[in-house]
């Protein structure tokens, strides 16, 4: 499917977007205090800034957007989880799991030397390392939540898993890890189209059915998406103990912990308001970026093996060929996969986090979903029809960065992770 690519209210809209980065770069050059040029990013985090944008006209129905750097000078901030009194947990790539303590202080919680529980066995290698983490849904009473990291602990090859801890009431300190999945496949070593480390997915949300699922990724390797018992090119849909959730209906033959498979690399996966309907966000290749409704059992779809007409390295054809030729859903082959809701017009732009906006603050976006582009540079909201497809998209009015993560936390607001080190809060309100 495809959008007209910029009406004149983008037109409009981009103008803003470009005013409102450059009076973001001069809040945050006056943030500074001294009136010299910013300094490089630390590898202590900064908090609270006061470098809020204040809000931009919008249309009556848009929101207006107030951005607030909550967080910078962040070593590869990646996903964000956010507790109901206001602790934020985030996690860095390369460092572990933190917590920004309501009143603004930090600890580090777990992952490398420094960390209250340190985790020998993290590894950062390529894309992989700690990616995303997820909050019990009886956080505020078992204190529990979930990381998703690159681990030594099995080697050749080495395993992507889920690690289960707990954390103490006043925030200071992680224990009690238990890894509640271990056997998540990971690109061990450089092929022909890569390093290695590559395309590892690693998402956490629980969906509103209180299963925890989690996002892979297929590691170039050109069988895995559709292999039946191994776990990258998937989405999981997992107990608390990393069980098989019960209801998966994935073929027979499969993992049972296997909800979806023919993926690429996952990087967002976000459940719809009212419907409960689970969406993912992919990257694309050199091509077609895309958001999918996901069906119980459902084949998303992506398959780079055996195309004798392409010339493929390492025999991972997912770069070699085209939409046609090398779709990122072909229905050639499977003709009842899950269809694109959204192919980013075609384009291939790092297509990264999702989230549904919720809550009448959002105004017209209410219940629509926001799509972090790392590559483009953009945020993405798109209206989606009953059946899940996508009828209108737009950029929201906020500066170009990677967006690496998005979470909507329990105030309503729209949490942000950018590759430029920062976490934002973007709060709705009225014109
Ligand atoms: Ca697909």
């Amino acid at each position: 499917m495809t959008f007209p690519h910029m009406s004149s209210l983008q037109f409009a809209r981009s103008a803003s977007m470009a005013f409102a980065r450059v009076l973001g770069a001069a809040l945050l050059l006056a943030a500074c205090g001294s009136g010299s040029a910013p300094s490089a990013p630390v590898e202590a985090p900064t908090t609270q800034p006061p470098s809020t944008t204040p809000p931009t006209q919008n249309p009556t129905d848009t929101p207006v957007l107030t951005r607030t750097v909550v967080m910078s000078g962040l070593t590869g901030p990646w996903d964000i989880a956010i507790a109901t009194d206001g602790a934020m947990f985030y996690t860095e790539r390369c460092r572990g799991l933190s917590v920004r303590r309501p009143d603004g202080t930090t600890s580090r919680l777990f992952g490398t030397s420094g960390s209250a529980l340190v985790a020998p066995d993290l590894q950062c290698e390529g894309q992989s390392g700690v990616h995303g983490v997820a909050l019990d849904p009886a956080f505020a009473s078992n204190r529990t939540l979930y990381v998703y990291m690159l681990s030594n602990l099995a080697t050749s090859p080495r395993t992507n898993r889920v690690v289960r801890l707990v954390v103490n009431s006043g925030y200071t300190a992680a224990t009690n890890r238990t890894d509640i999945i271990t056997d998540i496949a990971f690109k061990d070593v450089a092929n022909g189209v890569g390093g290695s480390g590559a395309h590892s997915g690693g998402r956490l949300r629980f969906g509103p059915d209180g299963f925890l699922y989690v996002t892979t990724g297929d590691n170039h390797n050109p069988s895995l998406p559709q292999d039946p018992q191994r776990l990258g090119g998937k989405v999981l849909r997992v107990t608390t103990s990393g069980a098989a959730a019960p209801g998966n209906a994935p073929p027979s033959g499969f993992d049972a912990r296997i909800f979806t498979y023919g993926h690429r690399n996952v990087q967002g996966i976000t459940f719809r308001p009212g419907t409960g309907e689970p969406f993912t966000s992919e990257h694309g290749p050199n091509h077609s970026d895309e958001v999918t409704r996901l069906v119980n059992g459902g084949n998303a779809g992506w398959d780079p093996q055996n195309r004798p007409a392409l010339s493929c390295p390492s025999s991972y054809c997912g770069y070699a060929g085209n939409a046609t030729t090398m779709p990122m859903t072909d229905v050639a082959r499977f003709p009842n996969a899950m269809p694109a809701s959204w192919t980013n017009n075609g384009a291939s732009q790092g297509m990264g986090p999702a989230v549904f906006l919720e809550g009448t603050q959002w105004r017209a976006w209410n219940g629509r979903l926001a799509v972090g582009i790392m590559g483009g540079s953009r945020l993405v909201i798109l209206t989606l029809n009953s059946a899940g497809i996508a009828t209108a998209a737009e950029n929201a009015s906020l500066p170009a960065v990677r967006y690496r993560g998005l979470t909507l936390g329990p105030d309503g607001s729209l949490y942000v992770s950018t590759d430029a080190g920062e976490i934002w809060r973007v709060t709705a309100s009225s014109p």
